[in-house]
């Protein structure tokens, strides 16, 4: 089975790579739609830009955002709402989505409440701090017990699918970034399964001669999908999804087997399998 594809679908004036194109509602919807006739499997809308230093957005604002990007678009595509606050997960869901995407990894029990999937993400802190609280003294050891143990927590309230997300760029310095990449297997034997985002973020920015904006990291972001995939990740989140969805059929046709699932060897959790 191919690896999934999540289209990143910013409603807001001041997301790092798409912010301000998507605000008015209708662009949004259109966009939405692109991203479904390119073959993302999941749509994720997000009211509030976690790039580090990003100030935080009041509850009403966030629902005025996304709430009728969501009910236009989940009767035409999966669905998931990139958000923090448990008021804007809860009026999303009944505005059609299915997944939270959690980056404070705190929403589980809304998420059982509700019935839906679930993304834990890992972070330290807010986007305000966290570039602030980088002091790991094993970041991929770390990152996984966090994750390993939010999980755990969820799949005891009951959440039936639970994703976990090492949170490239969210506290973690370029290196630390190469760290979590290059040991991804290792989150996937914690037998759930996993997404990676790291589409156009700085530390790809870094790794050529001179820096580069966001505007030229889309090679970089290409690559690090597919690593990403190769390595089991079950599902990426890009703002270019027709390249990508290119990919991850290439890499699901190279890798038919264990993409993404838990390893073959002890029991998996029924939350193991990607939707
Ligand atoms: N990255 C961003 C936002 N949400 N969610 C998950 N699960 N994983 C990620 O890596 C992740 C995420 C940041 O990217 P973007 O949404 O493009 O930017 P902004 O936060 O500025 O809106």
């Amino acid at each position: 089975m191919a690896p999934l594809v999540m289209g990143v679908l910013n409603v807001t004036p001041d997301s790092f790579y798409d912010g301000g194109r998507y605000l008015d509602h209708e662009r949004a919807v259109e966009r939405g739609a692109e991203m479904v006739a390119e073959g993302a499997d999941v749509v994720d809308v997000g009211g509030e830009s976690s790039r580090p230093g990003a100030q935080p957005v009041g509850v009403d604002e966030e629902l005025r955002r996304v709430l009728p990007v969501v009910a236009a678009l989940a009767p035409k595509v999966r669905v998931s709402i990139d958000t923090t606050k448990p008021e804007v997960a809860a009026a999303a869901v009944d505005a059609g989505a299915t997944l939270i995407n959690d980056i404070s990894a705190r929403l589980a029990p809304v998420a059982a409440r509700l019935g839906v999937g679930w993304v834990a993400m890992h972070m330290r802190g807010t986007p305000l701090s966290m570039q602030t609280r980088t002091d790991y003294a094993d970041v991929v050891g770390e990152v996984r017990e966090h994750l390993a143990r939010r999980a755990d927590e969820a799949l005891r309230l009951g959440v039936r699918e639970v994703w976990v997300d090492p949170g490239i760029g969210f506290a973690k310095t370029g290196q630390q970034n190469l760290s979590l990449l290059r040991n991804i297997a290792s989150l996937v034997a914690l037998g759930l399964p996993v997404l990676v985002g790291t589409s156009r973020k700085s530390f790809l920015g870094g790794l050529g001669p001179a820096p580069a904006p966001p505007a030229e990291r889309f090679e970089g972001s290409l690559a690090t999908a597919v690593w990403s995939m190769a390595q089991g990740a079950a599902m990426v989140r890009v703002h270019d999804v027709a390249a990508t969805v290119q990919a991850a059929r290439l890499v699901g046709a190279a890798l038919p087997v264990s993409c993404g699932r838990a390893p073959s060897s002890g029991p998996a959790p029924s939350s193991a399998v990607a939707p």
